[in-house]
């Protein structure tokens, strides 16, 4: 059987080469889902993998799917004839801060809905993952995550990433990412995120507000993260590692951890492992490095 199964909205990624002097731009085509990029950091841990969602009929969803195949993860991806792939941007202004551009409306992905919580449930994974970026994509994505969470298959380990992105998530996230992060299994949330989302200053603000998980694991950037379970706590400090672009590394952190769980590693060992590949990512401008040879 399946480890795990991510579902979510891959896109076709371009990524700017530092400007020319004769005014060209180029950009490397590379892709780009949170959730495809913890199937991604999974399957090269050697677990099997399968990321469930869907593309257009379109030379960019045969790239994404093409990109994902080829890092032996499973797709399980309905081709929509009718609605394209999406794409983003990343936009570098020199000051080291990313600037993501969307250009995602309609697409494929958006067009998923409850009945796909069928088809993820029927796999029986050992862990289902999805992030918040999912339910703010359109009301059949929101109703996804919802059966995902409440109708997961008993014994399957559900995997939740807050994933705030104030680009996608309308005045009604609050809520529903809290509601789901409180159905969850497992919850990665930034500290930061639960600052902007729900005022929550502190890790005991956190832990309270998403009453409910059994592993709770928060990210305090530069910091670390700390992680809570039945009562007690574990920290793992960040990689030192020098950061050329940081989207991206919040999945290959999940992906560590989830490692940890799936293969019975204790929670230090698991959040030391998310640390380490979280640092691998935080080194490259595209969300994922190049496989390790
Ligand atoms: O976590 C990285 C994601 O933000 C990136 O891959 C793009 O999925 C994406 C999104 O919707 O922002």
């Amino acid at each position: 059987g399946l480890d795990a199964v991510c579902v979510g909205e891959t896109m076709a990624l371009l990524v700017p080469d530092p400007a020319g002097t004769d005014g060209r731009r180029s950009f490397q085509l590379e892709i780009g889902g949170a959730e495809s990029n913890v199937a991604i950091h999974l399957a090269r841990t050697g677990l099997r993998v399968a990321w469930y969602s869907a593309l257009g009929d379109d030379d960019l969803g045969r790239h994404v799917r093409g990109r994902v195949a080829a890092e032996g993860v499973d797709c399980r991806v309905r081709t929509d004839p009718d609605r394209p792939t999406g794409l983003y941007l990343k936009e570098f202004d020199g000051t080291g801060r990313t600037r993501v551009r969307y250009y995602r409306r309609g697409s494929a992905a958006l067009a998923l809905g409850a009945a796909d919580a069928a088809r993820v449930r029927a796999e029986a994974p050992r862990l289902v993952h999805t992030t918040g970026i999912t339910p703010a994509l359109s009301e059949g994505c929101r109703a996804l995550v919802d059966a995902l969470f409440t109708e997961a298959a008993p014994g399957t380990l559900r995997s939740f990433d807050v994933n705030y992105r104030p680009a996608l998530h309308g005045p009604d996230e609050a809520r529903v990412l809290r509601e789901t992060a409180r159905r969850a299994d497992v919850v990665f949330c930034g500290l930061d995120e639960a600052e902007s989302l729900w005022g929550a200053a502190t890790l005991d603000d956190v832990r309270e507000l998403l009453e409910g998980p059994d592993l709770l694991v928060v990210k305090q950037g530069a910091e670390g993260a700390t992680a809570f379970r039945g009562g007690r706590s574990w920290f793992a400090p960040a990689p030192e590692v020098e950061v050329v672009e940081p989207v991206g590394a919040g999945d290959a952190f999940a992906a560590g951890v989830l490692h940890g769980l799936l293969t019975g590693a204790d929670v230090a060992a698991s959040l030391a492992e998310g640390a380490r590949l979280a640092g691998t990512a935080l080194g490259v401008r595209g969300d994922i490095p190049p496989r390790p040879s």
